[in-house]
């Protein structure tokens, strides 16, 4: 049964297939649209599809007849012979240009039709040739930053965004575990670390038959391809490339395979030298005394002073492997050979912060700019995840792509927040934000005037990304001097593994943050995961709050919210540091401390 994301794609697809054939370009937006619609619409699309009378499907805003034909036939055939048809008359290489950082329809189009370029490869060595520069509308600037953007793709080919292959995490998870062999099964390495990418995925189970748990995986319907099929471990390779390995183990073996698989490598390491010290041996299947070393072989001081135990300890869970190191129980995103053996040993561990300790959210989109869906859809939303408060933050003027407000149209959007808050009561609250901004300068795309009347503010870098470190690192600082911008919107503007993110100085701009009280997002969009982790123990440290936000541009990406807690919590913050775990009754206090503290 094909899905709606599948028939999103293949729409897509057909619009920059006739982008580049140069079509009418209503009717690529028609296509463009249609995809929006099947993903974002809450009725069920498919199944008027599936119908023979189709007129309920074309009274759907969005949807005419011609599509609701195309549906159709998608739906009741998998198939749609004008895609097929039109795919026929290009190479298939030729999307891997869409997804080369920089370069868009009109540009592709150039390349293909002047030079005949149709594959990364076939770009990469036509900007080697210097041929592109020579193309109008290109020039050597261009050229250079083509190549740079396949440099970047190359280097990351084989990662994939944690947020991206959540989905498919959750289908193997789920097929392995109906299996009537499976005791206990669990995704481990980097993916169970919250690494914001990772190369392959890494799953585990407690099985007394592996060798039925791997005949069972290999044919499994997901995989595309067998890379390995042994008795105890496998490998496949799923439709978009990625990896998964499978090992089995026996019940008795699964805690410390656990701890082994999840890694860090260096986690692993350190924890083996800490078992040596105390007389045991640590690997991947048990925690067992230490073998006594013969006088004759030389061994490293450590292991020569070990003092064997008698018993090895009782062990059922992950924990018990690091009560028996007389550690306390470690989260899976804190190994990283970072400082949280020593706390574990310390016991002082942060107590991190858990998805359902948050209240509410900032930081996201509706219609009035670039989102999918209205105030009223989004707010119902967020009421559905069990939140008390959703942030609107449309993107300012400045942003014209993105349909950015201007003040009009901002405050005639603060009004409809009101008049929906008066029908909210108590129960709910939309604040009235906007993702304002930064210009070059660190001026802002709003005055002070305006944004006064607002509950709060994200300051936001979308433009100018190449100033220079200095210069973004002064352009930022200033912005967030203002009393009126709440938070940073995600700080280094970087895309995972499609942008990298632009020059600044981290910590100058923490310290910034930390003298002028002004929050940092963790902008929890799978794309960004920005601030990375690695500095937000830095920022707690200095008293910089953190608002986890999931810079939702329809209703179902309020649930990224979950990625930006896992990045959180590879961060080391507690509930205490982010914000948006204050309830409805203590936030609005926090939003107006700021420019609070500035009017003294
Ligand atoms: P990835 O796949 O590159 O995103 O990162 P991981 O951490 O998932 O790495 P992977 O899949 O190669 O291995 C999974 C875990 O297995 C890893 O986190 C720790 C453990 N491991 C792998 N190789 C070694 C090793 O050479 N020594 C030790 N101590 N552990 C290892
Ligand atoms: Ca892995
Ligand atoms: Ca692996
Ligand atoms: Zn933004």
């Amino acid at each position: 049964m094909i899905t709606r994301d599948q028939i999103a794609t293949i729409l897509e697809e057909i619009a920059l297939l006739l982008e580049l054939k140069g079509e009418n370009p209503f009717k690529i937006r028609a296509y463009r649209t249609g995809a929006e619609v099947v993903q974002t619409h809450s009725e069920d699309l498919l199944a008027l599809a599936g119908e023979e009378d189709l007129k309920p499907l074309e009274a759907v805003k969005g949807i005419g007849s011609a599509l609701a034909k195309k549906f159709h036939e998608l739906v009741t055939t998998g198939k749609l012979a004008f895609y097929d048809d039109l795919k026929a008359e290009f190479p298939e290489t030729i999307f891997e240009l869409f997804e080369i950082q920089g370069l868009g329809p009109k540009k592709v189009k150039a390349l293909y039709e002047e030079l005949g370029i149709d594959s990364a490869a076939s770009l990469k060595t036509a900007c080697e040739k210097g041929e592109v520069a020579g193309l109008s509308g290109f020039g050597q600037k261009t050229e250079k930053k083509i190549l740079e953007a396949i440099a970047f793709q190359e280097a990351n080919a084989d990662q994939f965004r944690m947020g991206h292959v959540a989905p498919q995490v959750e289908e193997i998870r789920d097929a392995l575990k109906a299996h009537p062999q499976t005791t206990r099964v669990e995704v481990a390495g980097s993916y169970r670390r919250g690494k914001e990418t990772v190369h392959d995925l890494d799953f585990l189970v407690a099985t007394p038959k592996p060798k039925e748990i791997m005949d069972f995986f290999v044919s499994q319907p997901f995989v595309e391809s067998v890379i390995n099929h042994g008795s105890t471990k496998s490998s496949i390779r799923l439709e978009d490339g990625l990896q998964c390995d499978l090992r089995a183990v026996s019940p008795e073996e699964y805690p410390c395979a656990l701890v082994y698989f999840t890694g860090s490598k260096e986690h692993n390491i350190a924890l083996r030298s800490l078992a040596l010290k105390q007389g045991y041996s640590l690997n991947e299947y048990s925690l067992s005394p230490a073998e006594p070393k013969s006088p004759k072989t030389k061994t490293t001081s450590q292991a020569s002073n070990v003092t064997p135990k008698k018993k090895p300890p009782a062990i059922h869970e992950e924990a018990d492997v690091y009560k028996a190191l007389g550690l306390d129980y470690i989260e899976p995103e804190l190994r990283e050979n970072a400082g949280e053996i020593e706390a574990a040993a310390n016991h002082s561990l942060p107590r991190l912060v858990e998805t359902g300790n948050l209240h509410g959210t900032f930081h996201n989109h509706t219609t009035a700019s670039d989102g999918q869906n209205s105030l009223r859809e989004m707010a119902d939303a967020a009421m559905e995840l069990g939140l008390e408060y959703l942030g609107i933050a449309d993107h300012s003027k400045s942003s014209f792509q993105a349909n950015g407000l201007d003040e009009k149209r901002l405050l005639k959007q603060v009004a409809e927040i009101r008049k929906l808050n008066d029908e909210f009561g108590k129960k709910f609250r939309i604040f009235a934000g906007t993702e304002c901004d930064i210009l070059k300068d660190g001026t802002l795309d709003f005055d002070e005037a305006t944004l006064a009347q607002l509950d709060y503010s994200v300051a936001s870098v979308h433009s100018s990304f190449t100033l220079g470190e200095a210069a973004m690192t002064k352009r930022i600082i200033k912005a967030i001097e203002s009393p009126y911008i709440t938070m940073l919107g995600h700080l280094t503007g970087r895309l995972l593994l499609k942008r990298e993110p632009y020059a600044v100085d981290i910590p100058a701009v923490i310290d910034a943050a930390a003298a002028t009280g002004t929050i940092i997002e963790l902008n929890a969009s799978p794309w960004r995961l920005d601030m990375d982790w690695r500095w937000w123990r830095l920022a707690a440290e200095k008293g910089v709050r953190c608002s986890i936000n999931p810079d939702a541009h329809r209703t179902a990406a309020l649930q990224f919210l979950y990625l930006g807690v896992k990045s959180a919590r590879k961060g080391w913050l507690t509930k205490n540091d982010v914000i948006n775990c204050l309830p409805l009754s203590k936030i609005e206090t926090e939003l107006q401390r700021k420019r609070a503290s500035a009017s003294k």
